[in-house]
């Protein structure tokens, strides 16, 4: 059995933490041996303002996790975990455009567009997207990585990310109920988290469905917190802009119950998410996983 990355702590922070030490070399390694490193100058760095700056690379840290709860060695997962976190930056880089949340902090420093223009801003998250799926292609084993394309494909495109995102738009200045903002959080936000998981699962020969009920109610917690951090932090805490969701009317887990009602909800879905965990069929890191929804709903930033 390989060597885990870090003995089985119950402690996501600690383990997001040991992560940190694969992914971010990882990261600035696809940076320079895929195509990225032919394109011109201004997009590359671009590229690297959205990719290597900072985040808490929570996806690629679910992938390493998933890997190593099937017996995987945890560097099996790290195309995948790139991948998600291409993917991530790019929709990271595309939601602060004017067109969209129009937000000029992220991480603590200037928005893609900010700092490089608007239209290398579109294009660098062009880019990133494209990469994502060099980096899955590339991997050895070719029917992991057309299986891990396929299930990524499907979690960022129409029926996931983006579809979540268009709903996200429509739905501002509107009263959703709670059910269609859960529609809104599954789509935009818990599939490309999800993907993160199955991806690993799969880099470890395991099937990603086993994952679905688990990580789509992890997928939904992310977002269920991110709502109440964006009513309940401030800017300098979170590094990118506090309270946007109320000043631009969007539909929210706050807003469809207000605060109290959406904290108990987010316990619910961490209630949720323990409670798949049971029928998860893994070898190890159960307390890991029992442990990430506390992290989420304790989580600052
Ligand atoms: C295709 C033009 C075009 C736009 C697409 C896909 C998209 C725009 C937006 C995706 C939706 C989105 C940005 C959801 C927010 C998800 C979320 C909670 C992000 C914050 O994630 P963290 O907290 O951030 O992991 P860090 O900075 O830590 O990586």
């Amino acid at each position: 059995m390989p060597e885990t990355l870090t003995p089985t702590r119950g402690s996501f922070a600690a383990w997001l933490e040991a992560c940190g030490r694969q992914v971010e070399p990882a990261l600035e390694r696809a940076c320079r041996s895929t195509s990225l490193a032919l394109g011109p100058a201004k997009l590359r760095q671009a590229v690297s303002h959205a990719l290597l700056s900072g985040g808490k690379r929570v996806r690629p840290a679910l992938a390493l996790l998933a890997c190593e709860a099937h017996g995987g060695a945890a560097e099996l997962a790290l195309p995948g975990a790139v991948a998600c976190e291409m993917v991530h930056a790019y929709s990271l880089v595309h939601d602060d455009l004017p067109c969209m949340d129009d937000d000029v902090l992220r991480r603590g420093l200037p928005t893609v567009h900010v700092a490089f223009g608007e239209a290398t801003a579109v294009l660098a998250g062009d880019a990133l997207l494209g990469l994502a799926f060099e980096v899955l292609a590339a991997q050895p084993d070719a029917a992991t990585a057309r299986d891990q394309a396929g299930l990524l494909a499907a979690a960022a495109g129409p029926a996931g990310m983006v579809g979540g995102q268009q709903l996200d738009l429509e739905a501002e200045g509107r009263a959703l109920d709670v059910a269609g903002v859960a529609a809104i959080h599954a789509a935009k936000t818990a599939a490309l988290l999800a993907v993160s998981l199955q991806l690993g699962a799969r880099a470890a020969g395991a099937d990603p469905a086993a994952w679905t009920a688990y990580a789509g109610a992890v997928g939904r917690l992310f977002q269920a917190t991110d709502d109440l951090l964006d009513a309940t932090r401030t800017t300098a805490e979170l590094g990118k802009t506090a309270g946007k969701d109320a000043a631009h009317g969007k539909a929210t887990l706050v807003s469809a119950l207000g605060l109290e009602a959406a904290g108990r909800a987010a316990q619910d879905l961490g209630r949720e998410a323990r409670a798949a965990l049971e029928d998860l069929p893994i070898e190890r890191h159960r307390g890991l996983l029992a442990d990430l929804p506390d992290y989420l709903l304790n989580r600052c930033r």
